[in-house]
């Protein structure tokens, strides 16, 4: 019997069911290859307690857990998934390893920004400097878009066939949902929306909101 992996994700997102908590990318990948997940929900205070921080270090979410393996880091659970399963990283090496660099170009490169900018909004915007670190806040996200937005071009996807590269940038673009970056590029903001029109994209979408409307998510099959 094959094991059935563990995610851990928020007992109540505070996103509201929006799907931009970091359990979604990993729902996400597990719908695309087809692998049946278990999850189990935390609440911010049992996050901070021994039992979660054996599983990650840093007290978040999400994490996996499979048999004796356990995993912290949703750039590193997806590397995971899509190294066991087809459909999420192409066979061809240099493929395989430009598809990676897009694994990391999403979290490393243009997520640092794109979070530093929400986490301003949400705990310094009483400051009397807010507005001065806003505009550049937003100048960096701008920068990495437009880079980004010229490299995708017309493509559909960010390196030939869709890949765990495309399904971490998607969410990340995500994150900044309501503040009108990505509507000035039309190319990102159609990319974002073929991510989202994909069947495991809306099967993953609606397993996260089922957690915050307390309705289980409708029969996929
Ligand atoms: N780099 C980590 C970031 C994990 C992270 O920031 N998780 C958030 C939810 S999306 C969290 O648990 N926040 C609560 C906290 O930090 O206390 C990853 O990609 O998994």
């Amino acid at each position: 019997m094959p094991m059935i992996p563990t995610l851990t994700a928020f007992e109540r997102s505070p996103d509201r069911g929006r799907g931009l908590a970091r359990d979604m990318r990993v729902r996400w990948a597990f719908e695309e290859v087809g692998q049946p997940y278990d999850v189990q929900l935390v609440s911010f205070s049992e996050m901070k307690e021994p039992a979660h921080l054996a599983r990650h270090p840093f007290g978040q979410i999400p994490t996996y857990e499979e048999g004796d393996l356990t995993l912290f880091e949703s750039g590193a659970i997806i590397l995971h998934v899509a190294e066991r399963h087809a459909g999420l990283l192409p066979e061809e090496a240099n493929a395989r390893a430009r598809a990676i660099a897009w694994m990391f170009a999403a979290l490393n490169t243009v997520e640092p920004p794109i979070v530093e900018r929400g986490m301003a909004f949400l705990f310094e915007r009483d400051k009397s400097w807010y507005a001065e670190r806003q505009a550049l806040l937003e100048e960096r996200v701008r920068v990495r878009l437009d880079q980004l937005s010229r490299r995708l071009g017309d493509a559909d996807w960010l390196d030939g066939a869709f890949s765990a590269g495309d399904l971490l940038m998607v969410t990340v673009l995500r994150r900044l949902t309501g503040s009108g970056h990505v509507e000035n590029y039309p190319n990102l903001a159609a990319y974002v929306a073929r991510g989202e029109a994909r069947p495991a994209y809306q099967r993953a979408f609606e397993a996260q909101l089922a957690v915050f409307t307390g309705q289980a998510p409708a029969p996929t099959s």
